[in-house]
């Protein structure tokens, strides 16, 4: 058995974590999407407040783009565009839940033609990816169905495997195909790809360049998301997480405001599997959306818990707590467990941020640097960005 020993330093200094171009448009629930002044009405723009958020916490240094949201021109030139601001383009997202042809599935339609323009889209985006010198396409889909008898079950995952395989073909050197799963919404009766049992099996079946996505908000209440992550890297299928946290179901709020133990759980078993190793490619990806609260800090606030519970994650006690375990002492087992995630490591982490020129407190440095008022200035006129579009 590998057991991942880690020394924390070293963890901190490795992690990474990819920022979302959606995170900072506006956004909102079926009810009311509210516009904030500042808001980015372009692609530059977002990728403008994300190289704040890396430049404030040294922990974000790419932003993944969703296309068609982010459809530039020139795709070198948006490259260039972020290099000069100190980030790298990211994974890119595919879109095949907004057009009306959709309306019945995507990759999984019965009829071939709108299957074959889902196909398309996604080849599209490798094309865009080779263009960025981005490692992942990542794959949700809106696929599903309502009622009983609406679909056939089976023949939607004989047709997903049939259009992800055309997709994977041309998945290049040096690039993967990540499936994200998510277990209802929009369908409310079955989802083509909900759960990670699914998105593993199409996985394997395409091949080494194909994993598994998982979004810590796609899960239904109750369900033990460190197992996943245990048996997936145990697997060597877990490509790329989404990180949120939720309370009901797909809630997209900052990852670890919900449940900072299960953030800490998670992160654990991330470090045990090697996930954080030098030689480890998982991606560290925010899946998020900020609909109340201001949108650059909330996606300081969330690389920073992501960063809290890693370093928490870290200092569990292994030897002794395998030594626990193996003794059969379920107690001191827990205890040595729980020692580690009450363990109050801000200080420790505003000392690291001050060993490599960061402010020791990036919320605090990002309300005093002006930069909120400027962009509330400047960005006047035009659309504001949001969610879908
Ligand atoms: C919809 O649930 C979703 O939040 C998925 O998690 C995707 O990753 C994201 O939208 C962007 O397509
Ligand atoms: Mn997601
Ligand atoms: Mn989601």
């Amino acid at each position: 058995m590998t057991t991942h020993t880690v020394r924390p330093d070293s963890i901190l200094d490795a992690l990474a974590i990819e920022l979302p171009s959606w995170a900072f448009g506006n956004s909102g629930t079926r009810f009311k999407v509210f516009g904030t002044p500042g808001t980015p009405r372009t692609i530059q723009e977002k990728i403008a407040d994300a190289a704040t958020v890396h430049r404030l916490t040294g922990l974000a240094p790419a932003v993944a783009l969703h296309i068609p949201w982010d459809t530039v021109d020139s795709y070198t030139e948006l490259k260039s565009y972020a290099a000069d601001l100190g980030v790298r383009l990211g994974t890119v997202n595919s879109n095949t839940f907004q057009d009306d042809e959709y309306k019945f599935g995507s990759l999984t339609h019965t009829d071939k033609t709108v299957r074959q323009r889902a196909i398309d889209h996604h080849l599209r985006c490798l094309e865009i990816m080779t263009e960025i010198g981005s490692q992942d396409l990542k794959v949700w889909l809106a696929d599903g169905t309502n009622y009983p008898g609406q679909g056939d079950i089976r023949g939607r995952q004989d047709r997903l495997a049939e259009s992800l395989a055309a997709i994977y073909q041309h998945v290049g050197e040096g690039q993967r195909l990540v499936l994200e799963y998510k277990f209802f919404e929009p369908a409310f009766y079955v989802t083509d790809v909900p759960d990670w049992g699914t998105s593993y099996a199409h996985t394997v079946a395409l091949g080494d360049r194909a994993a598994v996505c998982l979004d810590t908000g796609h899960h239904a209440p109750g369900t033990n998301i460190e197992f996943i992550v245990a048996q997936l890297l145990r697997l060597g299928k877990l490509g790329s997480f989404d990180f949120n946290s939720r309370f009901y179901a797909d809630d997209d709020l900052i990852v670890g405001a919900a449940d900072p133990f299960q953030l800490f759980r998670i992160l654990f078993e991330v470090i045990r599997g090697g996930g954080l190793a030098p030689d480890s490619d998982l991606a560290l990806m925010l899946d998020q959306c900020h609909n109340v609260e201001a949108k650059i800090p909330g996606q300081i606030r969330s690389v920073l818990n992501v960063q809290e519970m890693t370093l928490r994650a870290a200092l569990v006690d292994t030897a002794a707590l395998t030594a626990a375990q193996e003794t059969g002492d379920v107690l001191a087992a827990n205890g040595i467990f729980m020692d580690a995630f009450y363990t109050d490591v801000r200080p420790q982490l505003a000392s690291w941020r001050e060993g490599r020129g960061l402010p020791a407190d990036p919320m605090r440095a990002y309300a005093e640097s002006g930069y909120q008022e400027k962009i509330e200035a400047e960005r006047v006129g035009g659309t504001q960005t949001s969610w879908g579009a």
